[in-house]
């Protein structure tokens, strides 16, 4: 069908789709990554499940330059990540150490941080902008971590040429097993590094950055966004969840989805608004959990949780996808590296977030030969739109 243009008409707009949150209705063009519904995301044509081991730094270049860089270019990309991430600039760090520690959300932090950054060492150039904030966001997130919980900001000095999660897990003073923590947390990283263009805090970064606010304020709105518990802080809720279960006996397992349901709760870890078959994020996890925790209690129950929940949930024709979504194991895999406290869970998506939002806004600000994808303004009709007199 075309348009009295005699353009192709991709989407038809009728009333049945106001009010839904602009569900499924097309606004653009992503550059970073699509989802397909049954196959799940791919980064530039890549499906996800077989960058899962590669190296994240190895990914970020892959998402800003749309290829994979041969063995000089990962070299000299993780060289300029390097020399980026010098110490936090003193200010930022500051404004972190008045918040009182343990108080708000971590993802509070993350947005405090972002911003803070932003004050101290904003140049307006999209690029340097993004890369810088990758480049520190491992110091920034161990910052976090340790002054939320009391113990001061790290005490050792930065290594950055040590890779990206090698030097969180180095500023954390991890003192448990350094190797699986930095093995799960590479895994999470590349997968949750970016998931099209239409997730709510990947599009509202874009949608700020569309009023050419800098790349740091843009950031710091989209990790507002990812906070909700609709949205990132899911996988916060979805270990909750599986502790609260406690078994992995299969028929314990149905009794409890089944009461759930019952009492109009969610089974977290399952369903999804786009997908339609399991997320292969939710298998690379699942593959990871069996090299690195196969015998850790939660993880025994998401596995039996995997078998048992698609049946129950398939018996309910409403449930568009009744399968595994991302969140389901990447609680367990976190608690199971050291990372015990689920509030912090939706930071490291954060962190992953940055350079997925960072690249599109980075593609939407080179848009148009330059001239940037023009400011975002959705139209809204009025509800009632009866012209009033003053008595
Ligand atoms: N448990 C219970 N009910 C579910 C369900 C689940 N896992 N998945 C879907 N449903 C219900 C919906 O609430 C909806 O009920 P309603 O008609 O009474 O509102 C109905 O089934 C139809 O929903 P849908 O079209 O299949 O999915 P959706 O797009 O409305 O919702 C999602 C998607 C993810 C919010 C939903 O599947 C859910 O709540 N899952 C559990 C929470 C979870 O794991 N969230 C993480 C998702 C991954 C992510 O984005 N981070």
């Amino acid at each position: 069908m075309s348009d009295e243009n005699g353009k192709d008409v991709i989407f038809e707009v009728t009333e049945d789709h106001l009010n839904t949150g602009m569900r499924g209705i097309p606004v653009g063009t992503c550059r970073t990554s699509f989802v397909d519904p049954k196959k799940g995301v791919h980064y530039c044509g890549y499906p996800v499940g077989d960058l899962a081991d590669m190296d994240p730094e190895d990914i970020i270049f892959l998402l800003y330059e749309k290829r994979l860089p041969n063995r000089q270019e990962s070299q000299d990309f993780r060289h300029e990540l390097t020399q980026r991430a010098e110490r936090l600039p003193t200010g930022a760090l500051r404004v972190l150490e008045s918040l009182t520690p343990g108080s708000g959300h971590p993802m509070d932090w993350l947005s405090i941080g972002i911003q803070a950054l932003g004050v101290a060492e904003t140049t307006g150039d999209v690029r340097a902008d993004g890369l810088n904030l990758i480049a520190r966001t491992p110091e920034l997130m161990a910052t976090i971590f340790r002054l939320r919980g009391g113990r001061g900001a790290p005490d050792v000095a930065s290594e950055p040429e040590r890779g990206m999660v090698e030097n969180f897990v180095h500023l954390l003073g991890a003192e448990v097993e350094a190797d699986q923590m930095i093995r799960a947390l590479r895994v999470f990283l590349v997968l949750h590094m970016d998931h099209g263009g239409g997730n709510l805090s990947t599009f509202t970064g874009k949608a700020v950055a569309s009023g050419w606010a800098s790349l740091y304020a843009s950031m710091a709105s989209a990790m507002n966004a990812l906070s909700g518990p609709l949205h990132g802080r899911a996988n916060q809720s979805c270990l909750e969840f599986v502790q609260r279960i406690g078994t992995d006996n299969e028929k314990e397992v149905e009794a409890f989805v089944r009461q759930e349901l019952a009492a109009r709760r969610p089974i977290y870890g399952f369903g999804h608004a786009v997908l339609r078959a399991e997320d292969p994020r939710a298998a690379a996890q699942f593959k990871l959990g069996e090299e690195i925790c196969p015998d850790d209690n939660n993880f025994k129950v998401i596995k039996t949780l995997r078998e048992v929940a698609p049946r129950v949930l398939g018996e309910n024709p409403k449930i568009s996808n009744p399968n595994a979504n991302v969140d389901i194991a990447s609680g367990t895999l976190l608690n199971a590296v050291g990372f015990h406290k689920p509030e912090y869970y939706t930071t490291f998506f954060g962190w992953a977030r940055v350079a997925g939002i960072s690249a599109q806004i980075l593609d939407e600000r080179n848009a148009r030969g330059g001239r940037g994808t023009p400011i975002y303004r959705p139209k809204y009709i009025a509800a009632d739109p009866t012209v009033r007199r003053l008595e």
